[in-house]
């Protein structure tokens, strides 16, 4: 147990905070209260040893990492940092005394949503893994006013609500208001000569200043206590009350509303970039603060800039990050006076970039003009950059302009953000093997030609710390029972459940937690969604972001197939399905938002068709978010994983369903091919194209749907369901648009761009196997075992192993107290 926490002090300190924050006594507090009360008797045991590590991390004078990141998608603190502790028992025991209940209590937290998917919660899982494995690091982010939406369905369709999540207050962070920074936009440029040499000023700028607060990121039983510190814009009061000039008084309102506006929303696009002005000055906003910081940081403690690199790397999550590149060159040349050699050494050595996409769509690309007005002397770098790379292309390729052409940071009016990222830093990743390759032989060719060296891959995990070890407590005493609990700080070791997989007891201990856990989810959809649903069937999973890569469509056209046999044969023989979904579009994604709204219809004419005798469901989980993805995980027996081969960079939670003994269901896409290759192709369900197969079609331009719509009557009649109102009898024109997408060659788009109609024979022969193959229960078992037993290798403390081997260069750090 961490040497911080002491039963009998921690139920004082509950009962002191009770009185203190809210002037009651437990008896007569509401469980938000008493929420509330025990977050920050939590907070006190954590302080000392935040105090501590920053302590042993001065006196080391450590290499710190700093995880730079639009996004964090934390999920609830106060149940991670309890066991983090592994306090668990006793806090629990403490509120029994109390006469509450720990997981009701947890359900009172709003959960921290600051992102948007994988990337933001791929974002969470490194801080968890960084300081349970004891690595010096800072995630650096933006504290939105309002995080993700929350999602209600109305009517079938996608309703947003602001995720107010700071309402009643955050007892996790902290304000720290001595490290506040200010932020210059706008205005111009003015050279000054002093002493014979040429400086540079940003004069006539708008101004914030960013104020950090920070959150702890607790290590597992280690006492290390990281920081997530994360920027809130306040206004800079430049104006004095006694000055009548009206000019002062307008630019103080200005500034005001500046600030207010930055930090005000998350923008909810995953994978999709929307070239707003705003969203620029979001990140230029945090990342100016983070580095004007880290550099102030190090100069506390160190003289000489040069050696800036040995101290710091930046890790820059996406390209949302890039304007770090020229903001440290700006804080190196007209801060420090370094000359541009000097600067860009010790730029190119911090910093460092991780690609999590190839969708053309999510590529930032700032137009010149908006770049160069919002952040004038930025812009200035990035040209010089920009010159001195075109010259180095020119010198490797004589006379090649389409070297310039595909490589250039600035080109036809825009400044592009990957290529600024590749030539500003030292390592390029990808997210899983294939993801990797594609970029070094597709996506990014020239400059692994040019540059091969600074490539290297990453394949993404996540922390079992929350996906199993919290959200899953029964299948994770169970594990703990037969091999140990070595496996929550070295998951690996969890290989060592292998050998019970063909154990007829442990086939059924395994089958009965799942089924329990089936019977916990069934109660959260009775309770969110009043539907129904039968904990004996398979319950078949596809949760996250709506996106038409992943393809939600196809598993829904899917189940209109299915949904039509019955129809002609009410006897069919199947085993019962709950297909379950959850996902959020992106508030302005119309054809995502339709998805949903079709999704919900065929669910409302199935669900409500007795003649099929309940064979099947389909339920739309509303809000799929980070605190009910650990419920679902936790009871799915089918993962799907089923994006068109080559664009899904890596996935994430087709790991933590693996972790939690689904079997995948998918393509030969992301991390899915390690996936299957730890686990055996035998454990899993695969089908469709493969990436080479679909990229040999893109470039051939495509292929005919309209083929398959001929000669496939099956698929036919599922088509003609979307246009003829089977789904939709008050509006039979409703679902027109996804008709279209399908087989109708649009102005620009391929029709089906994403190859739905070509894998949907392959998809729904899966599919039966899954059927026959659940059939035989102790198979079943088995390859679930075999999924847990080998689901090692996808931890996100072997990938943070990898990060600090091969880019960042950390040491461990231990935290006595
Ligand atoms: C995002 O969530 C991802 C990529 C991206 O460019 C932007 C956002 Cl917001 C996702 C990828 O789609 C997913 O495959 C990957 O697992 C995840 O990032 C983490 O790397």
């Amino acid at each position: 147990m961490s040497m911080g926490f002491d039963k009998e002090t921690f139920k004082k300190s509950v009962l002191f905070n009770m009185k203190n924050v809210f002037r009651k006594t437990v008896d007569e507090a509401t469980k938000e209260q008493m929420y509330q009360a025990v977050a920050y008797a939590v907070k006190d045991v954590i302080i000392d040893e935040w105090i501590a590590t920053h302590k042993e991390y001065e006196k080391q004078d450590v290499k710190t990492l700093y995880y730079l990141s639009m996004e964090f998608l934390m999920g609830r603190a106060l149940g991670n940092s309890i066991i983090s502790f592994m306090a668990q028992p006793d806090v629990k025991e403490v509120l029994e005394e109390l006469g509450f209940d720990l997981n009701a209590i947890e359900d009172q937290e709003p959960d921290p949503a600051l992102g948007n998917g994988g990337l933001g919660r791929l974002a969470a899982c490194f801080l968890d893994s960084l300081a349970t494995l004891g690595y010096p690091a800072y995630g650096c982010g933006i504290r939105y006013r309002y995080g993700m939406f929350k999602q209600k369905i109305e009517n079938g369709y996608q309703v947003e609500i602001p995720d107010d999540w700071l309402k009643n207050g955050y007892p996790f962070e902290i304000r720290r208001a001595e490290y506040a920074t200010e932020v210059k936009f706008g205005g111009y440029v003015k050279v000054v000569r002093e002493d014979g040499k040429e400086r540079f000023v940003q004069e006539g700028y708008q101004s914030v200043l960013a104020v950090p607060y920070d959150m702890p990121i607790i290590g597992y039983g280690n006492n290390v206590v990281n920081t997530l510190r994360i920027w809130d814009a306040q206004a800079i009061n430049t104006f004095s009350l006694d000055s009548f000039d009206k000019g002062d008084y307008q630019k103080a309102v200005e500034q005001e509303n500046l600030a207010k506006t930055i930090v005000e929303v998350l923008y909810p696009n995953d994978n999709h970039y929307a070239g707003k002005e705003l969203r620029l000055k979001q990140q230029y906003f945090f990342i100016s603060a983070s580095v004007q910081r880290a550099v102030k940081k190090y100069m506390e403690n160190h003289d000489d800039i040069h050696k800036f690199y040995e101290k710091n790397v930046f890790q820059l999550n996406d390209t949302h990050p890039t304007v770090a590149v020229p903001e440290l060159m700006r804080i190196l040349l007209d801060d420090y006076g370094l000359s541009w050699d000097e600067a860009w050494e010790i730029t190119t050595k911090t910093c460092a970039y991780t690609n999590h996409t190839i969708m053309s769509e999510a590529l930032e690309k700032w137009p010149i003009e908006l770049f160069s007005r919002l952040l004038p002397r930025i812009y200035q770098i990035v040209e010089e950059i920009n010159r001195r790379f075109q010259q180095k292309i020119s010198q490797m390729y004589p006379g090649n302009q389409d070297k310039v052409r595909k490589m250039a940071i600035v080109y036809d009016g825009q400044v592009r953000m990957a290529n600024l990222a590749i030539v500003g830093g030292f390592s390029v990743n990808g997210v899983a093997r294939l993801h990797t390759e594609i970029l070094k032989n597709q996506e990014l060719k020239d400059f692994y030609e040019m540059m091969p060296e600074k490539f290297n891959n990453k394949t993404n995990g996540i922390t079992q710390r929350r996906f199993l070890l919290h959200g899953n407590p029964l299948l994770s005493e169970w594990v703990t029972k037969k091999i140990g609990n070595e496996w929550i700080t070295n998951l690996p070791h969890i290989h060592r459940l292998a050998v019970y997989a063909d154990d007829p007891k442990c086939q059924q201990e395994f089958m009965d937690i799942k089924y329990q856990n089936k019977v916990r989810l069934a109660r959260y959809i009775k309770e969110h969604n009043g539907i129904e649903v039968d904990p004996r069937s398979i319950f078949d999973v596809q949760v996250k972001r709506l996106h038409e890569y992943k393809r939600q469509l196809m598993n829904i056209l899917h189940v209109m197939y299915l949904y039509n046999q019955l129809k002609d044969n009410p006897n069919l023989d199947m085993v019962p399905r709950t297909f379950i979904f959850g996902a959020k579009a992106a508030a302005g994604y119309r054809r995502a938002k339709l998805t949903i709204k079709l999704i919900n219809s065929v669910a409302e004419v199935i669900n409500n068709d007795r003649s099929i005798g309940g064979k099947i469901k389909v339920v739309f989980i509303e809000d799929y978010k980070v605190s009910n993805a650990e419920i679902i995980f936790a009871a799915a027996d089918v993962s799907e994983q089923i994006s068109t081969a080559s664009k899904e960079a890596s996935g994430t939670g087709n790991m933590k369903f693996m972790l939690n003994g689904a079997l995948t269901l998918g393509t030969m896409d992301g991390a899915n091919v390690e996936i299957v290759e730890e686990v055996g192709a035998e454990n899993a369900f695969i089908f469709g194209l493969t990436s080479d197969e679909v990229i040999r079609y893109e470039r051939e331009g495509g292929y005919d749907p309209m083929e398959i719509f001929n000669n496939n009557y099956e698929i036919r009649r599922v088509l003609m369901q979307l246009i003829n109102g089977y789904y939709s009898p008050q509006d039979p024109e409703l679902f027109r648009d996804i008709y279209n997408s399908l087989l109708n060659t649009m102005s620009s788009d391929r029709a089906d761009t994403y190859f739905i109609l070509k894998d949907l024979p392959s998809y729904g022969e899966a599919q039966k196997r899954i059927d026959q193959a659940y059939r035989d229960e102790s198979w079943w078992a088995k390859a679930a075992i075999l999924n847990v037993a080998n689901s090692g290798k996808f931890t996100s403390d072997r990938t943070i192993l990898e990060y600090v081997r091969d880019i960042w260069h950390l040491e461990k750090v231990n935290v006595e107290l």
